[in-house]
């Protein structure tokens, strides 16, 4: 079982501002692959191959089968006891912020309100060329030539950020204020490799709040935080929140 301070649990209960990071790690208990653990998306398929638009272009059809695969997969995935916690965690709070690199829909099914999508999200399209948002049907029937068009012939794709790709304009201002004014900051199944995502909890340490993550593995920014909750997001957030949530319930003498 993970144990996590009584100072985060004396935080979490005092906090006016909570924001929380969200990788793929997340979305593992769901059944989402992650990018860079073992099997994960990345080892079999190199990012600089799939996630940037020269490869797009240079190959759309691959790019754009393999979103589509993923496209299923988060279809038939549910949201597990890691995204319900937090999205009844975010009930708690006048400011919660949930900041997702992640591009599945899960916290959103989950009931999480206050998403910032970082990087996108894989369940729409747009046409590289006129701008449209695709339709299910675009993205279901595959021109002559075995890729995906919009009618007026532009190559359709996913509306994610890709590698040397800017984030969606207000996305990165909003997560760095939510970072910048949190009492307390969560860092969840995020190698924290990527940038600026990995930023944010940085950010946020050095604006006064408690940083803390959650991961089955220390990450490429443990050291610089105040604390570590080894354990799968699935059940460190559940515990978590029952926590808070008796912590919330006891007269403070
Ligand atoms: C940008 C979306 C400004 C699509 C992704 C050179 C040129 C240009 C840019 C750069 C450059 N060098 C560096 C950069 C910046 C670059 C970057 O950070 N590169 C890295 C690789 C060094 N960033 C960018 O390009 C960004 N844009 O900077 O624009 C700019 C523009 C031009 C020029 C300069 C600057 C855009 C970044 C977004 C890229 N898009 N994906 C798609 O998904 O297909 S990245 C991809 O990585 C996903 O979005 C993913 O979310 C993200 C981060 O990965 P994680 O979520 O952390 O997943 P990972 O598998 O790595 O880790 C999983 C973790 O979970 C692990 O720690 C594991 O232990 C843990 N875990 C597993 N199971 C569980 C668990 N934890 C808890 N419970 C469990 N059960």
């Amino acid at each position: 079982m993970s144990s996590f301070s009584a100072e985060l649990i004396n935080r979490l209960t005092t906090a006016d501002s909570v924001a929380v990071l969200t990788g793929a790690g997340i979305s593992a208990e769901s059944g989402i692959p992650t990018f860079r653990d073992p099997g994960g998306l990345w080892e079999k398929l190199k990012p600089e191959e799939l996630a940037n638009f020269d490869a797009f272009m240079a190959n759309p059809q691959l790019v754009q089968g393999w979103y589509e695969h993923r496209r299923h997969v988060v279809h038939d995935a549910q949201p597990n006891a890691g995204h319900v916690a937090l999205a009844e965690l975010e009930r708690l709070y006048e400011d919660f912020t949930l900041i997702t690199q992640n591009v599945d829909d899960l916290h959103t099914r989950a009931g999480s309100r206050h998403v910032v999508e970082l990087h996108g999200n894989i369940m729409r399209n747009y046409c590289v060329s006129c701008g449209r948002p695709a339709s299910e049907k675009d993205v279901s029937t595959a021109s002559d030539t075995g890729v995906f068009v919009c009618p007026c012939g532009g190559l359709i794709r996913p509306d994610v950020v890709w590698f040397g790709e800017m984030l969606p304009p207000g996305v990165v201002e909003a997560a760095d204020a939510a970072a910048r004014r949190t009492d307390v900051f969560l860092s969840i199944g995020t190698s924290a490799i990527v940038y600026p995502a990995a930023a944010l909890p940085i950010t946020a340490r050095l604006h006064g709040a408690y940083v803390a993550e959650v991961n089955v593995r220390e990450s490429a920014i443990t050291d610089q935080l105040d604390e570590v909750v080894i354990g799968p997001a699935g059940e460190v957030l559940p515990a978590l929140l029952e926590t808070v949530l008796a912590s919330r319930r006891t007269p403070r003498g």
